[in-house]
């Protein structure tokens, strides 16, 4: 069944890599990297590589249901035509509401966003870029006059100096940071990051400031004021390209001379005139950031200091300088194109009454929406207080993925009237769907998507889509018809849809709106089937004009914030992020089991000298609470944490945990100028958690249970031929038991030492394994794992381990090829390997996707410290 390749787009991240994605059977394919792709040149991460592993049917929702019962496409639609037009016939437009993601296609988000602005009147249609890209919107706004991201990659390949802030890019942007690394072993390029967290982007810079959270703007200004009185202010830009504001270079000022800086940013002086010289000597800067700045109740102020230090010194415009707002979704941009805010009319547009006026004309819109709509958090909030009365979200779980998600759950509840579009049957959100309609997904979807550097590209079906899934936009726009507009949403075909949306980029354009895609307004079908992959700006402000009334682009004066103080209940500091392998809330990297073993629990990192002080251990089970919410976690000791800050991952939800969802504990709190919530900092405390036995359980049929097994801490996971459920409990543990199916039995326990061990063996296989224990040390869970595929049982094991002494590998490092850790450091030591290539040469690890290479970088510093401490010892 094998087929020819389709070029198409990975469906995760901003970076966005080609993929060659080949056919190979009903519900499976390959997948390989893009070489001609411009983004990747052939490279893929490891979300990118193991994607085949996600296509399959497991948990798609396949049909239309209006409640838990399935209906008919027709029946579906009509309700929810049906309950959008009553709502809005009795309460007015602004009744009503979408909330839709960077993860729909531009062809998709369009078609919502007409819909919502153009013909039922409301500007309440906002996005998960909210939470994600908001703060670099306005920023830009701001110093640009238009949401312009002023940087390529091509600039990754010219740059001297590479400042990363608050950004993990090792984990989150793997090929962009695998594009720095290129740079940096072929040119000597230098590498600065700038995160309160030891991340592994980190492992192999040229230098680390671990300020203090929410000190970039004074880390940037202080930058700033060096460079004027080091004569590095670039004066005939600043006379021919910007205009400042008077009282600008005193608010500049203010934080006073390096020490002082030092001092506010908590970092050691020398590290900050090391940056400040590094920052001198290099002229081609480019400063990516992403969330580290932009969810903070300060980001844009945090980017417009970053783009005022750019500005200033003329580094931006110019090949390997810019500032380079990096996106998170893998259509982050295209929603920003087509206007998908709450903030933004369509097309780079606003609501100024002439905008309003010529996309009403466009359109030939009844009702353009004539002011911007509630952003995320209001809108949540509104409709919690029922001045919203019927929402429709597409492709994203708010119920999972919003501050304060709590409140959110307890809004979605009393909504009158939910609609939710997703490729998952059982989410999270869905839980509080009144209809749930069924998307068509990544593989089976036809569009257009753009990345950070403004490319569009397009994304091509590999497979048919499965039941009665259908593309967002069709959803869309047959809802539209319904509701009395099926002219104006006529679309047969994704083209239709990009032609019109190219038309109204070139609209009475003039050139004073930069986002225009004049040529395809006429594009044909197959020239756009064809399509490759286009930047619709090569080098944005080369000529030193902006798109703002004068030309010029504004230096805008901002100040340090105060820092808060530690509060008495509250002491911590709670900053949330992303793991290495997985997406979000897991409804598609949940489902591989090679993503699954680089984390597979829930943990709160904290640094050992805090969890010395509240008495926890590595591997305890604590609860971290806030005034939202509180939420179970796995401790995990990390030197890379400041004293006083913890993190933990965004990922988990109730379908995986019974725990470890962050979601209930983030403020409500937003940005002023963008909405965006400050995700990254939260007063917090953390309590340990009495547990009186651990244990893990692995399934080979799970697939039919639902929920988790009911004790304390249950958390689940993919593998490879079952699932692995990582279990912590006070008092008996008979629960389990229920869990464990029918078969044959071999047990061993040891009462004494309060350890049980339990395998159910049906047809000569491994069907169940439950290790528990009360006071000693678990197995390793990987050989476990491999027996539910070993055609006989391995007479170990009860022993969880192989027989004869076969070395236990350690943790998987690399998940391509499945190589753990223990081999790795015994590989470096006795081979004396010197560097993470020769990894690579003896064993192989990190020469396929690349993203572990941050970590071989890391054991290989950790083996050379051991033997140093050995030779020196000795
Ligand atoms: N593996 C993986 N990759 C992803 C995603 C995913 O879910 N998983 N999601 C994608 C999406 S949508 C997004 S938005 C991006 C996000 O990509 P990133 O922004 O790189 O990811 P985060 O982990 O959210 O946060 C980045 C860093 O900001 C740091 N930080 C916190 N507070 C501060 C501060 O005050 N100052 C500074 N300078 N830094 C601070 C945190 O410690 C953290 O290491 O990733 C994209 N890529
Ligand atoms: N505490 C904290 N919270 C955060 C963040 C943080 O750093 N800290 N980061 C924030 C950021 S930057 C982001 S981007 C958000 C992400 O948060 P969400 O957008 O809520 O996360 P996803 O899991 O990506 O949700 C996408 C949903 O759409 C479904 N889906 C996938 N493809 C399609 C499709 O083609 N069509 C349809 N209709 N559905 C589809 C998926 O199954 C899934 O249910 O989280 C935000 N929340
Ligand atoms: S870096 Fe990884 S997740 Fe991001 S687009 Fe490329 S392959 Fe996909
Ligand atoms: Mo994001």
């Amino acid at each position: 069944m094998s087929g020819a390749p389709v070029r198409t787009t990975c469906p995760y991240c901003g970076v966005g890599c080609g993929v060659l994605a080949t056919r190979t059977g009903d519900r499976a394919m390959t997948i390989a990297g893009d070489p001609d792709h411009p983004a990747n040149r052939g490279r893929l991460c490891s979300k990118g590589t193991h994607l085949g592993e996600t296509v399959g049917l497991a948990g798609r929702l396949l049909h239309p249901m209006i409640g838990d019962r399935r209906a008919g496409w027709d029946k579906a639609l009509d309700l929810v035509a049906r309950r959008f037009r009553e709502t809005i016939a009795r309460h007015g437009p602004d009744s009503v509401a979408f909330y839709v993601s960077g993860q729909l296609l531009t062809e998709d988000y369009y078609v919502a966003n007409k819909l919502m602005k153009g013909f039922i009147g409301s500007a309440n249609i906002d996005t998960n870029s909210r939470l994600c890209m908001s703060s670099a919107v306005a920023g830009h706004l701001r110093a640009f006059g238009e949401d312009v991201v002023s940087a390529s990659y091509d600039d990754l390949d010219e740059a001297d100096l590479f400042i990363l802030v608050g950004s993990n890019t090792a984990w989150c942007h793997p090929i962009v940071y695998q594009r720095i690394q290129a740079a940096r072993e072929k040119r000597g390029a230098k590498l600065v990051v700038i995160d309160p967290r030891r991340t592994e982007t980190c492992e192999d810079a040229d230098l680390h400031l671990p300020i203090r959270p929410g000190s970039d703007v004074a880390l940037m200004n202080g930058l700033l004021a060096h460079c004027r009185r080091a004569g590095l202010i670039d004066q005939v830009f600043v006379d021919a390209s910007l205009s400042i504001p008077e009282g600008f270079w005193d608010v500049i000022g203010q934080g006073g001379d390096p020490w002082s800086v030092a001092r506010t940013c908590d970092v050691a002086p020398e590290a900050l005139l090391r940056f400040y010289e590094l920052f001198a000597a290099h002229p081609r800067t480019v400063t990516l950031f992403s969330q580290g700045i932009n969810q903070a109740l300060r980001g844009t102020d945090q980017v417009n200091a970053i783009i005022n230090l750019h500005l200033a010194t003329g580094r931006i415009g110019k090949p390997g300088a810019a500032p380079f707002s990096i996106t998170g979704q893998p259509n982050a941009m295209g929603g920003r194109e087509v206007g998908g805010l709450a903030s933004t009319l369509a097309a780079h547009m606003g609501f100024a009454p002439d905008e309003v006026a010529r996309v009403g004309r466009f359109w030939s819109a009844p009702a353009v929406a004539t002011k911007p709509g509630l952003k995320a958090v209001d809108m949540f909030r509104a409709i919690g207080e029922g001045r919203i009365k019927a929402l429709w979200v597409m492709a994203t779980n708010p119920a999972v993925s919003m501050p304060d998600a709590g409140r959110v759950r307890d809004a979605l509840a009393t909504c009158p009237f939910v609609v939710v579009s997703d490729v998952m049957a059982d989410t999270d959100t869905g839980r509080f769907a009144h209809v749930r309609l069924p998307a068509a997904a990544w593989a089976e979807k036809d569009g257009t998507v753009t990345n950070s550097e403004r490319r569009i590209s397009r994304q091509r079906p590999v497979l048919a889509a499965p039941g009665e899934a259908k593309p967002d936009w069709w959803i869309v726009k047959e809802v539209a018809a319904r509701m009395g507009w099926a002219s104006a949403f006529g679309y047969d075909r994704p083209a239709d849809i990009y032609r019109e949306h190219a038309r109204l980029s070139a609209y009475e354009n003039d050139g004073t709106r930069l986002f225009a895609l004049p040529r395809h307004g006429a594009i044909g079908n197959p020239a756009y089937e064809a399509m490759e992959p286009m930047r619709w700006l090569d080098r944005p402000f080369a000529d030193g004009r902006f798109p703002t009334p004068d030309g010029r682009a504004r230096l805008v004066p901002v100040a340090q914030a105060p820092l808060p103080e530690p509060l008495r209940d509250w002491p911590l500091t709670l900053n949330t992020g992303r793991y290495r392998d997985q997406w979000h809330t897991m409804t598609r990297t949940g489902l591989s089991p090679k993503l699954a073993r680089h984390r597979a629990e829930p943990l709160v990192e904290i640094n050992p000298d805090d969890a010395a002080r509240l008495g926890l251990r590595d591997g305890d089970i604590a609860r971290v609470a806030t005034p939202q919410g509180d939420s179970l976690f796995r401790v995990a000791m990390s030197e890379g944490q400041r004293r006083g800050e913890i993190f933990t991952p965004i990922h988990w939800t109730d379908r995986q945990s019974t725990g470890g969802r962050t979601g209930l504990l983030p403020r409500p709190l937003t940005d002023p100028h963008s909405g965006q919530p400050g995700f990254k900092s939260t007063p917090a405390r953390l309590e340990k958690v009495a547990v009186e036995w651990r244990a893990f359980l692995i399934l080979r049929e799970a697939a039919g249970r639902a929920g988790l097994p009911p004790v304390l801490w249950a958390t689940q996971v993919t593998v490879a031929g079952g699932t692995l459920y990582e279990l912590a409990g006070a008092g008996d543990a008979v629960a389990l038991d229920g869990w464990l199916p029918a078969g044959a039995r071999i047990e061993a326990s040891d009462p004494a030492r309060g350890t049980r061990r339990v395998a159910v063996i049906v047809e000569d296989r491994l069907a169940a394994a439950l290790f528990l224990t009360r006071t000693g040390e678990l197995p390793g869970r990987d050989w476990l794992i491999a027996q539910l595929d070993a055609p006989q049982v391995a007479p170990t094991l009860l022993a969880g381990r192989p027989p004869g002494a076969m070395p236990d590998r350690g943790p998987v490092v690399c998940v391509c090829f499945d190589i753990g850790l223990r081999t790795i450091a015994a590989a470096i030591a006795e081979q004396r390997l010197a560097d993470v290539g020769a990894i690579g040469k003896a064993i192989g690890a990190g020469t396929n996707c690349g993203s572990c290479r941050p970590a071989l970088a890391r054991i290989l510093a950790d083996v050379g410290r051991t033997e140093e401490t050995i030779h020196a010892a000795g």
